[in-house]
């Protein structure tokens, strides 16, 4: 096996390449981005590389230009050391959240992940609620969800804990580890295998990159002592990297996350709230949001005891958030939609006055 599938090239994405050979072209994957400078490996090993300032101003926003696990056309300088990356392959997954502030923009987190691992502790970080709106994203991106509980060994009793998760997760796998202690690690090689490439996201001090490192058989990994007051972390690991397993298998290690605002949700909800959707056909009203309608079956769940409460409240405001997001990032249309009626009726003000000369 050549290096370009060590780190999951096969024949799709040959054939997504195409002919840019032919332009002096080569394939090349995107491992890692730090303050805008990438390293790519290809036949030639690593390097570092650039976007061309033509392809930053074509870009209609951020989630047009390079992201940690994208498939690249690029070519090599004369007398440079750094490569130019001409285009990226087109992404088969993409996990994305709405960049931090007031902009409407999309985030790429990363592209191409077959395995989305959720990470949370089995200490203070559990929360189901995050993990329910960090599962959705995952969904989202097109990659299987999984969700991790780690520091198994520290927990006296897990079993509320899985109970819990398990709820959250939906149809996602859940998997108690240790990664410290390497306990359950076997389970993961279900998806951790040759050539797929899995993800990690989840707060800091979860002990994503303790896993990393634990997978390797190496500490290459810097980690850190959480805050004995609340179990938080420090935000040890500052940017994304790809690794490659001694075994086989690509894995992604990423900063801890605070936020995970929604970008595009609905179909992830769709899935992590899959108790809630089977349910709904048997409302009374086709469109019922499971507020206040009569014969709401998701609210007789409730009352019958078969469906936490906390579920259904999760999902009501999760679901108006992705509303809420996708209305805004349909605003600019409106705008434009009243732009073109101002002119038309402006136009036929016109003609009336015209018509009246
Ligand atoms: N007891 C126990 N401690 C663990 C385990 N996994 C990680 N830790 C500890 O948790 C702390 C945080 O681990 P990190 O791997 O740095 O956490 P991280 O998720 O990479 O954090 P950020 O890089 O800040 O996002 C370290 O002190 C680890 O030794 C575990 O399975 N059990
Ligand atoms: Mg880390
Ligand atoms: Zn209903």
């Amino acid at each position: 096996m050549g290096i370009l599938e060590d780190w999951g090239w096969d024949a799709r994405w040959a054939e997504a390449f195409g002919g840019d050979a032919a332009k002096g072209l080569f394939p090349a994957r995107l491992i890692e981005e730090q303050r805008g400078l990438f390293q790519i490996v290809s036949e030639q090993g690593i390097k570092s590389a650039r976007t061309p300032g033509t392809m930053r101003h074509k870009a209609a926003d951020r989630a047009g230009l390079p992201a940690v696990g994208d498939w690249v056309a690029a070519e090599s300088v004369p007398n440079e050391k750094v490569v130019l990356i001409r285009r990226i392959l087109p992404r088969r997954t993409k996990l994305s959240r709405k960049a931090a502030g007031e902009a409407m923009e999309e985030q790429v987190i990363a592209a191409n992940l077959d395995t989305v691992l959720v990470m949370t502790a089995l200490n203070a970080d559990f929360n189901p609620r995050r993990l329910e709106r960090f599962l959705t994203v995952s969904r989202e991106s097109g990659a299987e969800p999984v969700l991790i509980l780690n520091k198994l060994d520290a927990c006296a009793e897990p079993g509320p804990f899985l109970a819990e998760a398990r709820q959250a997760a939906g149809d996602a796998a859940v998997v108690a580890i240790s990664a410290k202690t390497a306990a359950g690690l076997d389970a993961l090689s279900a998806w951790i295998k040759p050539g797929r490439t899995v993800g990690l996201i989840g707060s800091s001090g979860v002990g994503k990159s303790t896993l990393v490192n634990r997978l390797a058989g190496n500490e290459a990994l810097k980690t850190a002592e959480t805050r004995a007051s609340d179990e938080r972390g420090r935000h040890t690991t500052t940017h994304r990297q790809l690794f490659i397993l001694p075994g086989g298998g690509i894995l992604l290690d990423t900063p801890g996350m605070r936020e995970m605002q929604f970008w595009d949700a609905e179909q992830g909800l769709k899935k992590t709230f899959d108790d809630i959707e089977a349910l709904a056909p048997a409302c009374r009203f086709k469109d019922c949001a499971h507020g206040s309608e009569p014969g709401c079956a998701v609210k007789a769940a409730v009352e019958a005891g078969t469906l936490a409460a906390e579920r259904l409240e999760s999902w009501a405001k999760l679901k108006r958030e992705s509303r809420h997001e996708a209305g805004r990032r349909e605003a600019p249309a409106t705008v434009t939609e009243k732009q073109k009626w101002k002119a038309i009726h402006k136009a036929a003000r016109k003609r009336v006055k015209e018509k009246r000369k």
